[in-house]
């Protein structure tokens, strides 16, 4: 049970991340065939179902990474037979929660019963909805009309606070923090204005938060709630767009909201309930996974993850909206732009594939295999010494790193070919990073189940990979006195990339940090330590998230 653990755990912490959905009043049918349950036990199942199940089974059980799970799979199973498949799970990824000590016998009984009723179903979100929920703090007429600080606000890392529901906005240069602004719950990401002064973050309970960089002290300007649960935002690029639109995925309800991109006022909601690529059968829920806008095109990306489907967004009529589709693969998850900014490119991560996709054409380019469940975050850049320029992905389910040649015109025999695989520290990597000024590519591992190297980053020398790599020991450096997770995770650059900020993870009741390596040396700069920065996980750069710099 042990080695289970081992193996399942990197896959099951980071999917069961925990769902806002668990604490929403829910319609719910009854099942005169399912096994009895008091309404005080399905309200448990629910909250544990929607906690640790959803991720993998979907909100609706209509499987996504994990098996289907609805009524007329799980009836005819029954539960003495689910109850040995949730206690002991299976080598094709389903944890072991009896096993493992998550569950104990009783929670495991009360699963095997609950999965057998009706799904029940979350609430629709709507315009009213949202319109609802929108707030405009500081309207556009009562803005500074110039930058009213004096920070190097093209410096400023916007670092999650994840279990706080906040965000820590710290100056690059002095490496103080500037403001804690609140916002929804567990922010997945932030992301920039074309011009740079508005920072768009969205937490996981789809609320937004606008925040206008010129303040004297930056600060929210606006808010919104998109739906009830959400991990991604961006906003308008293409020249003659820049800052005029917002857009946002959600997780639930399925869709894709566009705003305006000075006040958040929404503007369109677009479902994206449909067909699968592959079997070409209906989905009710098919989450919104990345996004991201196009410099070539006024054009979002909408990577729409269970239907394995890539919409190209045109905003430039809402109107008439026209939207390319693309047949790409199942389960799209994170991705980023090659260093052109020409190719968007996209894990499936159940398909162990990298879909590249040509913004410029508005077609895939190709769908490349590569290791166990990559993710990328936005991935790599980098040119290879034999190669030429080339993405790279880490992963989470195997030690490995892809390199995939991204440069058709000039080295046409590598473009869309893994061109190099580099063995890594292991399996259980979220991000990698690179930046044009520099040479290095740190790889983190942050779940992987062995301290030592979730504790650590990998860092390779781009023009000679064959050397291997050398290890960071990050949560050392942080000097960290209490005991814990200390998770280091995701490498990013500040904007004259010669130093790499790392988040130092620790659980909401311990001490956490932020650590910075001087790229150069590779050797520890700055230890950042503040009672307000309570679990850090993400941190973006101002100036490499603006202009998609990676
Ligand atoms: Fe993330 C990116 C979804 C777990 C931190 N994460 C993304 C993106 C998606 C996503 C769709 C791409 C957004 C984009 O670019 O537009 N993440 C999910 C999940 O569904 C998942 C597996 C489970 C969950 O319940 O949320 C999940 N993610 C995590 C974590 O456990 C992390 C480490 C901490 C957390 O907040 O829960 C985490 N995800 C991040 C970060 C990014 C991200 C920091 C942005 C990377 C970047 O460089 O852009």
């Amino acid at each position: 049970a042990q080695d289970k653990k081992a193996v399942t755990q990197p896959e099951m912490n980071y999917q069961a991340g925990g769902s806002p959905l668990a604490s929403e009043p829910m319609y719910q049918s009854s099942n005169p065939k399912a096994p009895q349950m008091t309404q005080a036990e399905f309200d448990k199942a629910r909250q544990i179902y929607f906690e640790r199940c959803a991720g993998c089974h979907g909100v609706l059980r209509k499987g996504a990474t994990g098996k289907p799970l609805t009524p007329d799979i799980t009836l005819g199973k029954g539960t003495d037979y689910l109850k040995i498949f949730i206690a002991y799970g299976s080598p094709a990824g389903m944890p072991n929660w009896q096993t493992s000590g998550d569950f104990d016998e009783k929670t495991v009984d009360l699963m095997a019963r609950y999965i057998q009723q009706d799904p029940p179903q979350p609430p629709e979100w709507s315009m009213e909805d949202m319109k609802k929920s929108w707030k405009l703090i500081v309207p556009p007429e009562q803005r500074p009309t110039k930058k009213m600080n004096d920070y190097n606000i093209a410096n400023i890392f916007s670092t999650t606070l994840r279990d706080t529901g906040e965000v820590a906005l710290i100056d690059g240069d002095t490496k103080q923090i500037i403001n804690i602004v609140k916002t929804g719950y567990a922010v997945h990401i932030s992301r920039l204005s074309a011009s740079g002064r508005y920072l768009f973050v969205i937490g996981r309970d789809a609320k937004i938060n606008m925040i206008d960089l010129w303040m004297p002290k930056p600060d929210n300007v606006a808010e919104i709630r998109v739906g009830l649960e959400a991990r991604s935002v961006d906003t308008s690029k293409f020249k003659g767009f820049e800052d005029k639109l917002a857009i946002a995925g959600s997780y639930w309800p399925p869709q894709y909201t566009i705003m305006k991109g000075d006040t958040l006022e929404p503007l369109k909601i677009v479902g994206t309930r449909g067909m699968t690529v592959d079997k070409q059968e209906y989905h009710p829920e098919p989450r919104v996974a990345s996004i991201v806008a196009s410099h070539f095109k006024p054009e979002f990306v909408v990577n729409v993850k269970e239907t394995g489907k890539t919409l190209l967004v045109d905003y430039s009529d809402l109107k008439a909206l026209k939207t390319t589709e693309i047949e790409t693969a199942r389960f799209l998850h994170d991705g980023g732009l090659d260093s052109t900014h020409r190719y968007f490119m996209v894990a499936a991560n159940q398909s162990n594939k990298i879909a590249a996709i040509d913004l410029k054409e508005g077609k895939l380019s190709a769908l490349i295999d590569v290791g166990k469940i990559p993710h990328p975050g936005r991935g790599a850049n980098f040119t290879h010494p034999q190669f030429g320029p080339v993405w790279a992905t880490s992963h989470l389910g195997d030690e490995t790193i892809s390199l995939i040649g991204t440069d058709p015109k000039g080295h046409p025999q590598q473009a869309w070919k893994v061109v190099e695989t580099v063995k890594g520290q292991g399996g259980g990597s979220l991000f990698i990073k690179s930046h044009p000024k520099s040479t290095h590519l740190y790889v983190d591992t942050p779940l992987n189940p062995d301290p030592k190297l979730s504790q650590s980053v990998a860092v390779y020398d781009v023009k000679n990979l064959a050397k291997g790599f050398t290890v960071l020991p990050i949560a050392e450096w942080a000097g960290l006195t209490d005991d814990g997770a200390k998770r280091v995770v995701q490498p990013e650059y500040n904007k004259a990339g010669d130093e790499v900020w790392f988040s130092v993870w620790s659980a909401k009741n311990k001490q956490s940090a932020l650590v910075v390596v001087d790229d150069k040396t590779l050797k520890l700069k700055a230890v950042i330590k503040d009672p307000r920065l309570i679990t850090p996980t993400g941190h973006f750069n101002v100036n490499n998230t603006q202009h998609d710099i990676y």
